[in-house]
C-alpha cells in the first residue's frame, strides 16, 4: 500500500505505537524551536528537568515577539533567553532577526524531518517538506531533552492543486479557500496535505503562507512535496546540499481527497472575529478602511513585500488610512533596503516596522475605537489587535496594498491602473547569518542571567483524591486562548505567573481570577466549563499554566482543541469531554460539583467505557463525562503534570 509523505516522516522517526489514525504514537523529534513569549517559561521548565545540554540534531530561540520593551521586563527575558542558549547548546537568534517561523524556513528548513515548536504556527515549515507540529513549551523542553513528542497519529486529507492561479491572486487566497471548506474546528487529528500539478505553480514561501494557517483549521500540520522548486528555494538560501526528494507514493492512500482548482481561486478575506469567516473581497468593494498593516509569520516573505512595494510604486497611502509594514525578517527587509524597494515603501507613505511580529500579537498599532482594520496575518479574534472594538480583516498582501492606497476594500481583479508585479523568487537571498549566536562547545561554565520578573516554574500538587469544587466559569463555543489568557499588553508577564494569573479570562470575565484565588485559597477545586472548540489558537501553555496557579483542576468542555488538550494534561487539569452534549446546558456557574474517588475513577475509567460520573449538587443530577486517556495522560494528571511526572520518572531512573 503506497504512503503519504506525512506517514514516510512518521514512520521514519516513529518510537511507540503503531501509525493508525486516532492511536496515541511517540515520535523522534530532529529539530526544535522557541520563540521569546513561550521560550522563557520553556527554559525555565528544561533547567526544572535538570537536563544538562540539548540533545536534539538542532534547538534555536527566536526573539521576535516581545520587543516592543516598554519596561525591563523584555529585556530582562531576552538576556536571560542568550545566557541559557549559550549554556545549554542552542542557536539564539537575536531581537531583529525576524521572525521564528520566517527565519527558520529561511535558514534551517530541511524536508523530511521533524520539528517541533512552542509556536502554534510552526506548521509553516511543512512548506519545505518538514513534518512541523505546535506545542506547549514544556513539550518541547522535553524534545529538546532528547525525549520524544507524544501524539495522535493523524489522518490524512490530501489537497490537490489543479492549474494556476490568476494574477492579483496569490497564496493567501489558496489558504482562506481551505478554510472556507473545512472551517476552524472540527479537524483536530487531520494533516493537509498538498499535491497535483497545482504544487509546481508555488515557490517554498507560498506554500508556507499556506501551511502556516492550516494551524487555523485546527489540523497537526499541513505538509507540501519536497521538489524541484524545494530545491531551487534551498539553493538560493545557499543550502542545496541539504535538499531531499519527497513525494507521495503514487499509490498513496488518504483519508478523504479533495480538489481546488487555483484557477478558480478568487480574493478573499476572513471577516470578523474568526480566520474561519470568509467573504469574497468583491463583496465588501468600495467599504473603507481605517488601518493596513503587512506583515507576521503568514505573509512577510521577499515576494510578499515586494510585490506590495511595486504595487506602492509611485503612489500614496490614501489619507484616512495608516500604513504598517513588518518584513519577515532582517533578510528580507535587508534585500528590499539594497534594491531600492524599501525607499519604494517610504515614499507611499508606510511605517516601517521591526522584522517582529509586532502588530500581529496586539502590542502595539492597536487600531482606534471600531477601526476597520485589514491585515495579511492569521488571526482576527476580538480584541487580538489591542482594541476589543475594531474589526480585522484578514487578506492577502496584494489586496492590502491596494486598500492602503484606494482607502477602501478593493477587489485586487478589478484593478485596471496598475500592473501586477508578478514577482519571482531571486536566484539568491542575501545571507547573514550574523544574527545567530551559536553556542560553544562546553557551556557548563555559562551564568544563566534572571531578571526580578523570572519566577520560578509554579509546582502543582498530584491530583487531589476527591474533586470538591464549583463550576467557577462558563463560556461559550470557540473561546481560543487570546481569551483565556491574552497576549498584547499584558505579554511582558509571560514569566510571572502569580501576576499573569490574574490575568486568566480577562476578555470574558475579569472577575475570574479572583473568584478562582478565593475558592482555591478554602481549599476548593476550580471547574471550567465551556462548549465546542476550547482553546483554539495560539500554542501558548500559560492559558493551562494559570489557570493551574489558580486551582483549576479540570475542564469540562463539548470538544477540545489538540495543542491545548496536550497543555491541560502537561499542567495536571483533567481535559474532561460531555458524554451526551445536551448536558452543557445542564451546568450553570457557581454549581457545585463533585467527583468523589477522583484518582481511583481516572484509573480505571477505561473499565467503564471511558465514562466518569460528575455530580451536579446544585441541581442534583449525575452527569456522564469521557475519560477516555492514555496510560501516559493517566500518569501525567495523578503526579500533577509534565514537570512532577518528568521528575519522578529521572528519580526512578
Ligand atoms: C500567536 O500567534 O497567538 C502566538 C503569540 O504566536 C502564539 C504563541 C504565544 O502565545 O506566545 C501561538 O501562536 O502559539
Ligand atoms: Fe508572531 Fe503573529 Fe506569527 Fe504568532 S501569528 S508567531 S504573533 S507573527
Amino acid at each position: 500500500m503506497g504512503k503519504s509523505i506525512a506517514q514516510k516522516i512518521l514512520q521514519e522517526h516513529l518510537i511507540e505505537g503503531e501509525l493508525k489514525a486516532g492511536s496515541q504514537i511517540a515520535v523522534r523529534i530532529d529539530q526544535t524551536l522557541t520563540q521569546d513569549a513561550t521560550g522563557t517559561m520553556a527554559y525555565l521548565q528544561f533547567e526544572a528537568m535538570g537536563i544538562e545540554r540539548a540533545q536534539n540534531e538542532l534547538a534555536v530561540s527566536y526573539i521576535d515577539h516581545n520587543t516592543v520593551q516598554v519596561g525591563f521586563e523584555n529585556a530582562d527575558d531576552h538576556r536571560y533567553l542568550q545566557s541559557v542558549a549559550q549554556k545549554y547548546g542552542i542557536v539564539f537568534s537575536r531581537p531583529g532577526n525576524g521572525i521564528c517561523h520566517q527565519v527558520h524556513l529561511e535558514r534551517f528548513g530541511i524536508p523530511g524531518k521533524t520539528l517541533l515548536g512552542s509556536d502554534s504556527h510552526t506548521p509553516t515549515g511543512g512548506g519545505i517538506g518538514m513534518f512541523a507540529m505546535g506545542a506547549g513549551g514544556i513539550d518541547v523542553a522535553v524534545a529538546m531533552g532528547g525525549g520524544p513528542f507524544y501524539m495522535t497519529a493523524p489522518k490524512v486529507v490530501n489537497i490537490q492543486l489543479q492549474s494556476e492561479l490568476r494574477p492579483w491572486v496569490s497564496a493567501k487566497d489558496v489558504i482562506l479557500t481551505v478554510l472556507k471548506q473545512f472551517g476552524t474546528k472540527g479537524n483536530v487529528g487531520t494533516v493537509f496535505e498538498y499535491s497535483g500539478p497545482g504544487v509546481a505553480s508555488l515557490d517554498v514561501p507560498d506554500r508556507a503562507t499556506i501551511t502556516n494557517m492550516g494551524a487555523e483549521c485546527g489540523v497537526t500540520t499541513s505538509l507540501f512535496p519536497s521538489d524541484e522548486r524545494t530545491r531551487t528555494f534551498m539553493k538560493a538560501q545557499g543550502r542545496e546540499e541539504q535538499w531531499i526528494e519527497l513525494q507521495a507514493d503514487a499509490d498513496a492512500v488518504y483519508d478523504k481527497t479533495i480538489t481546488i482548482d487555483l484557477s478558480q481561486v478568487e480574493p478573499l478575506t476572513a471577516a470578523p472575529h474568526s480566520p474561519g469567516n470568509i467573504v469574497s473581497i468583491a463583496e465588501l468593494s468600495g467599504k473603507p478602511v481605517d488601518q493596513v498593516l503587512i506583515g507576521s509569520c503568514t505573509n512577510s516573505s521577499y515576494r510578499d513585500l515586494r510585490t506590495v512595494a511595486e504595487i506602492l510604486d509611485g503612489q500614496h497611502v490614501c489619507p484616512h488610512v495608516s500604513l504598517g509594514i513588518a518584513p519577515g525578517s532582517r533578510e528580507v527587509l535587508n534585500m528590499l533596503a539594497k534594491e531600492g524597494y524599501l525607499a519604494k515603501l517610504i515614499a507611499a507613505g508606510a511605517r516601517i516596522l521591526e522584522s517582529a511580529c509586532g502588530f500581529c500579537i496586539g502590542n502595539h498599532m492597536s487600531p482606534g475605537t471600531d477601526a476597520v482594520s485589514l491585515r495579511t496575518s492569521n488571526r482576527n479574534f476580538e480584541g487580538r489587535s489591542g482594541t476589543p472594538s475594531a474589526q480585522l480583516y484578514l487578506v492577502s498582501p496584494e489586496a492590502a496594498a491596494l486598500a492602503a492606497i484606494y482607502g477602501v476594500f478593493t477587489d485586487p481583479l478589478d484593478e485596471k491602473n496598475i500592473a501586477y508585479p508578478n514577482v519571482q523568487m531571486p536566484a539568491s537571498f542575501d545571507i547573514d547569518d550574523s544574527m545567530f549566536i551559536f553556542p560553544p562547545e562546553e557551556g557548563s561554565g555559562v551564568e544563566v542571567l534572571r531578571g526580578p520578573n523570572i519566577g520560578e516554574p509554579p509546582v502543582n500538587d498530584p491530583l487531589p483524591s476527591d474533586l470538591i469544587g464549583t463550576a467557577t466559569i462558563k463560556v461559550g463555543e470557540k473561546i481560543t486562548t487570546d481569551h483565556i489568557m491574552p497576549a498584547g499588553s499584558r505579554l511582558k508577564y509571560r514569566s510571572n505567573v502569580p501576576v499573569y494569573s490574574t490575568f486568566v479570562f480577562e476578555p470574558v470575565d475579569p472577575l475570574f481570577p479572583a473568584r478562582a484565588a478565593a475558592s482555591r485559597d478554602q481549599g476548593l477545586h476550580n471547574v471550567i466549563i465551556a462548549n465546542d472548540s476550547y482553546g483554539q489558537g495560539s500554542s501558548r501553555e500559560h492559558a493551562a499554566l494559570c489557570p493551574m496557579y489558580l486551582g483549576v483542576k479540570a475542564v469540562i468542555a463539548t470538544s477540545i482543541e489538540r495543542i491545548h488538550m496536550a497543555n491541560l494534561f502537561n499542567f495536571g487539569i483533567i481535559p474532561f469531554v460531555f458524554a451526551d452534549k445536551a448536558d452543557y446546558d445542564r451546568i450553570d456557574q457557581d454549581d457545585k460539583l463533585l467527583i468523589p474517588d477522583l484518582r481511583e475513577v481516572i484509573q480505571t475509567a477505561a473499565e467503564h467505557d471511558h465514562i466518569v460520573m460528575l455530580r451536579d449538587e446544585t441541581k442534583g443530577i449525575d452527569i456522564p463525562l469521557i475519560a477516555d486517556f492514555t496510560e501516559r495522560q493517566i500518569a501525567l494528571l495523578l503526579s500533577g503534570g509534565l514537570l512532577n511526572y518528568t521528575r519522578s520518572l529521572q528519580e526512578k531512573a
